[in-house]
């Protein structure tokens, strides 16, 4: 008898310090939505993307730092999954990659300029 009412302290002991940490995790939810991924850079510098390909997990942000006085864009192939728009000098753009798959991209105002993001699992 004093087993099982030791047995039931400690699962009641677990729920409420479950619940606890749930509502502490709610409450922080949203400051802490992009510290929670890990973030790649990209300096777009001398009209390429530096590194040109780069390969993450799922989930990672990449960040883009337009690092030229040009202006410079990264913009899907593909004209939907990700763009920039116009990067003037010193301006960043982040993207959360979600899905796996080859991502090349390009610069608007030069397409010459092409990289690719490959997403893993
Ligand atoms: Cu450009």
């Amino acid at each position: 008898m004093r087993r099982i009412v030791l047995l039931m302290t400690v699962a009641a002991l677990v729920v409420v310090s479950t619940l606890f940490a749930v509502s502490v995790a709610g409450a922080h939810k949203h400051p802490t939505a992009m510290a929670k991924h890990p973030t790649r850079t990209v300096s777009i510098q001398d009209f390429s993307f530096k590194p040109a390909n780069i390969t993450i997990k799922r989930g990672t942000n990449v960040r883009w730092i337009n690092k030229d006085s040009t202006a410079h864009t990264a913009t899907a192939n593909n004209g939907r999954s990700f763009d920039s728009g116009g990067l003037g000098k010193g301006q960043r753009y982040t993207h959360t990659f979600k899905r796996t798959g080859k991502k090349p991209y390009h610069c608007e105002i030069h397409p010459h300029m092409n990289g690719r993001i490959t997403v893993k699992r």
